[in-house]
């Protein structure tokens, strides 16, 4: 990340940032790269009373968003209720939240045509920090901990009050339709790259559902849950690494509790990145699951059934499934949902996460014990 002090990027964040509740003079700016969704940059003024203060900058994407508005009403409504439950409890819980900044015209986001669309403005969380990958079982727990918290802050938020950003989201068996209809069209001669990972995900087809069907028959609860809880999406703590906010608050919506858990899974127990070539290094490891369990039941074994407790660690693997197959879908489609570095970038993906899926597969039985022991330790 470099600090850009002139030229034409520097001037673009300027620019919009021009455009928000900003006191003070434009220092530098810097784009950060490790969402693959939403154009993000970091901005430094210094205040009129000499601090040096840094905000973030954000183009929400309106191919992936349909509706801008309804996210930033979401986000609002979510960021305003973390605040009021913080500072009644008056502790931090890794509990802080992000603050939206007005922009002109009386709204927490501004339209710009000519810088490409919505964008909306935070405050930088200072002192803290993300990993792109796990590299120890703290960060494992941290992050458990974290996203845990966060489903129990947003618990008693009215679901009707919060509206699906992106319908579907978690829905596996309509991801699965979408990859076959994308198969069916092949628009780029694509599908003959990608025969066996295909062939593995049809092998799992009967079990995609599983979720979504105990979710229709009353079996799991939907609750307000965050949707995206990739390791990156928690700031740690600069020199303890403790958790002190989760970030990335586009997809929170009504969903299951389970989608949060798996996403972590998928995120906090291997060391490869997800765009990792070399599978030998994409494993699932055990002491890393065990920790982010721990840390995720600490904040969340009082309001979880028992059904979602038994679910955890299957919803590793769907999750995990989910997402290769979102990658493989957007491969064959020409790459437009995901920021691609490289034309085979989304096939690489979702090699990897097959992989991934593969091994977590191969540990469920562990897992489930492990989280069964969990659960024995907080009824002695
Ligand atoms: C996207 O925005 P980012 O990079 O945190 C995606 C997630 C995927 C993830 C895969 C809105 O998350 O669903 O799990 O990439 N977000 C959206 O890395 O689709
Ligand atoms: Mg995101």
């Amino acid at each position: 990340m470099s600090q850009l002090r002139e030229g034409k990027v520097a001037e673009r964040i300027a620019r919009i940032g021009d455009q928000f509740a900003i006191n003070g003079d434009f220092l530098y700016g810097e784009e950060l790269r490790n969402g693959h969704i939403n154009t993000t940059y970091r901005a430094c003024y210094r205040a009129d009373d000499g601090h040096v203060d840094r905000y973030i900058l954000q183009r929400i994407n309106d191919y992936v968003f349909k509706d801008p508005a309804l996210v930033m009403k979401n986000v609002e409504k979510v960021t305003r209720h973390i605040t009021w439950k913080v500072l009644r409890r008056r502790k931090n819980a890794a509990g802080q939240t992000l603050t939206l900044y007005p922009a002109r015209g009386g709204r927490n986001y501004i339209n710009l045509p000519e810088e490409g669309g919505m964008w909306r403005c935070y405050n930088n969380i200072e002192g803290t920090h993300t990993y792109d990958v796990v590299e120890n079982t703290r960060q494992a727990y941290q992050a458990g901990y974290a996203f845990g918290s966060f489903q129990e802050l947003v618990s008693d938020m009215n679901p009707e009050d919060i509206r699906e950003s992106i319908p579907d989201f978690h829905n596996t068996p309509k991801r699965y339709e979408t990859l076959e209809q994308s198969v069916a069209a092949d628009h780029l001669d694509r599908a003959k790259n990608c025969t066996d990972e295909l062939e593995l995900i049809r092998s799992w087809v009967p079990e995609l559902s599983k979720l979504v069907e105990m979710q229709r028959s009353g079996e799991l609860p939907t609750r307000i849950t965050h949707n995206d809880t990739k390791i990156n999406n928690v700031m740690l703590d600069e020199e303890t690494d403790s958790a002190v906010c989760v970030v990335d608050l586009d997809t929170v919506m009504p969903g299951l509790s389970l989608y949060d858990f798996g996403d972590m899974v998928r995120t906090a127990t291997c060391i490869a990145s997800e765009d990792e070539e070399d599978l030998s290094k994409v494993e699932m490891q055990m002491p890393f699951f065990e920790s982010l369990a721990e840390g995720y039941l600490d904040a969340t074994h009082d309001f979880l059934t028992k059904t979602e407790v038994d679910m955890l660690a299957f919803s590793g693997w769907l999750i995990t499934t989910e997402i290769a197959i979102r990658f493989l879908t957007d491969y064959l489609d020409g790459d437009k949902y995901f920021r691609i570095d490289y034309p085979e970038h989304n096939l690489v993906r979702a090699r990897n996460q097959l992989a991934l899926a593969k091994s977590i597969r191969t540990h469920l039985p562990l897992m489930e014990r492990h989280i069964r022991k969990l659960i024995r330790s907080y009824e002695d």
